[in-house]
C-alpha cells in the first residue's frame, strides 16, 4: 500500500508569499505543497499536506498521522519554539519526523535558537526556503525506506 506522509504547517504559514519575502521566500504555501505534491509522485509516496494556527489542531493531526501516516514533515512556526503539548503529541505517535523551517533560525533572535519538536525529530533541515519541503521529504522517504530493509 502506498505510504503516506503528513506534512503539516504552523500559524502564520498561510500568509507565505504575501509579507516577509525577505526572510520565508516569494513561494506561497500552495507552492510549497504543489512542489511537494510533485516529489511525492517521484518519491511513490502520497501526502496530505495541512496548515492551521491552532495549537490543539496540530495535536489532532499529529495523533491522526500516528493512525494513518509512516511520518511527518513538521513545519510547526512559531510553535517550535513554546509547544511541549507539539512535543508530547510527537513523542506519543513514535513516528519519524523531520523538522522544517523556510529560514535559519540560528541566524535569528535568540528565542528562534530552541525548538521543542528537534530533540524529538530524526532530521531538522533550516534555512533552505521552500526547498527543504521538498529535501525533507526525500530524507524522510529514504529513512522509511531503509527502516524497512532492517
Ligand atoms: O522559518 C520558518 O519556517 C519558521 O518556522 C517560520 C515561523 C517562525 O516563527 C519560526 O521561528 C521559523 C513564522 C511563520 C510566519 O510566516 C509568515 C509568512 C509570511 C508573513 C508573515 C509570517
Amino acid at each position: 500500500m502506498t505510504q503516506v506522509i503528513y506534512v503539516l504547517n504552523g500559524p502564520n504559514l498561510n500568509l507565505l508569499g504575501q509579507r516577509e519575502p525577505g526572510i520565508y521566500g516569494a513561494t506561497s504555501l500552495e507552492g510549497i505543497e504543489a512542489m511537494c505534491l510533485s516529489k511525492a509522485s517521484e518519491l511513490g509516496v502520497s501526502i496530505e499536506f495541512l496548515q492551521s494556527n491552532h495549537e490543539g489542531e496540530l495535536v489532532d493531526w499529529v495523533q491522526e498521522a500516528g493512525r494513518r501516516a509512516a511520518g511527518i514533515i513538521f513545519n510547526p512556526a512559531a510553535y517550535s519554539h513554546t509547544s511541549v503539548a507539539l512535543q508530547d503529541a510527537v513523542r506519543a505517535v513514535a513516528l519519524p519526523v523531520v523538522e522544517v523551517h523556510l529560514s535559519n533560525i540560528h541566524k535569528r533572535e535568540s528565542f528562534r535558537h530552541h525548538s521543542f519538536i528537534s530533540p524529538v525529530a530524526i532530521g531538522v533541515i533550516c534555512g533552505l526556503g521552500a526547498f527543504g519541503y521538498v529535501a525533507a521529504l526525500e530524507a524522510l522517504s529514504n529513512h522509511l525506506n531503509e527502516a524497512a530493509k532492517a
